[in-house]
């Protein structure tokens, strides 16, 4: 019998394609923004796309969630108020709850089909909005921001999708000011940042819109097998305030494990992993100015 493999191309990652043999199609839909399939893997487990780009796999998911939650929130002591932009699998929430200092999630996912189609087919991920301290607003991120009020969040965490389609506004300067005025001071941002491998100029980008707006920035990244290119980076940002160093972990993981006993275990974050993203190749400190 013929196998069946999905084949991932996009001018994002121009002259190579990715993969993954498929066992079943679960879910094939036309949002009003995007479309969406999910579909069981041969050895990564269900997998959700969108607009022909892999967001998450069961098998490794774990590491772009865990990441891009506690890279920002354990390095500021005792998080309150955090915020969400995109993420509407779930699984960011997930990590969120792990915190107990925090007391209030806002999550403003653009695509209600993302939400319903995560409930049905990652309820390891969308267990995240079981939390009673989450606050689901559907809608584009852009307006929600345009209307919160100043010094609102102790930390943002921007887990969109890739600047093609919804998501272009969310890497731009307007956007990133409205994120930078919505913290208070000493506040964090973690915004998704694409692969250094692939995307060194569009990360040279953001560093330098984010560097106008924040006090200090920094660049991390994380291996996610899945994602163009095997890696995955992240923006890390704190408002002027009470200073921020990203690199020590103020607040680490280890102090809160067991004590919500109901959680799965982490499977990649801890505080060595947290410093050790940090550490960038000769390339990208030559090719990306200030970091
Ligand atoms: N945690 C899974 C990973 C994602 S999902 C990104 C989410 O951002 C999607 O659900 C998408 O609908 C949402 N989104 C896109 N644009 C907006 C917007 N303007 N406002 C609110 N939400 C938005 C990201 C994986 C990164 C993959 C890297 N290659």
């Amino acid at each position: 019998e013929k196998e069946r493999v999905l084949y991932f191309n996009n001018p994002m990652w121009p002259g190579e394609a990715h993969s993954l043999k498929v066992e079943k199609i679960l879910f094939k839909g036309k949002s009003e923004f995007q479309e969406v399939l999910v579909f069981e893997s041969a050895f990564y487990g269900k997998v959700l796309v969108l607009d022909g780009i892999v967001q998450l796999t069961e098998k490794d998911e774990c590491a772009y969630q865990e990441m891009i939650a506690h890279l920002p929130l354990c390095s500021i002591k005792s998080p309150k108020k955090v915020l969400v932009v995109g993420g509407g699998d779930g699984g960011v929430l997930r990590e969120i709850s792990r915190h107990s200092s925090v007391e209030m999630i806002d999550i403003c996912e653009i695509d209600k089909m993302v939400i319903d189609v995560s409930k049905k087919f990652f309820p390891d991920l969308a267990i995240g909005f079981d939390d009673p301290r989450v606050n689901l607003h559907v809608g584009d991120a852009v307006e929600f921001l345009r209307n919160t009020p100043e010094g609102k969040y102790d930390a943002i965490i921007v887990d969109s999708s890739d600047p093609v389609g919804p998501a272009l506004e969310l890497v731009e300067r307007p956007f990133i000011t409205t994120i930078a005025r919505a913290l208070r001071p000493g506040g964090v941002l973690c915004n998704m940042a694409e692969s250094m491998w692939l995307h060194t100029h569009l990360i040279q980008d953001m560093i330098s819109i984010c560097r106008e707006t924040f006090s200090s920035v920094h660049y991390a990244w994380a291996s996610v097998p899945t994602y163009p290119s095997g890696v995955i980076g992240f923006i890390l940002c704190s408002t002027e305030g009470p200073s921020v160093d990203f690199k020590h972990p103020v607040n680490p993981i280890e102090k809160l494990e067991g004590t919500l006993q109901h959680q799965r275990e982490l499977r990649f974050y801890n505080s060595e992993m947290h410093k050790a993203a940090f550490a960038l190749p000769c390339f990208l400190k030559r090719e990306v100015s200030c970091l």
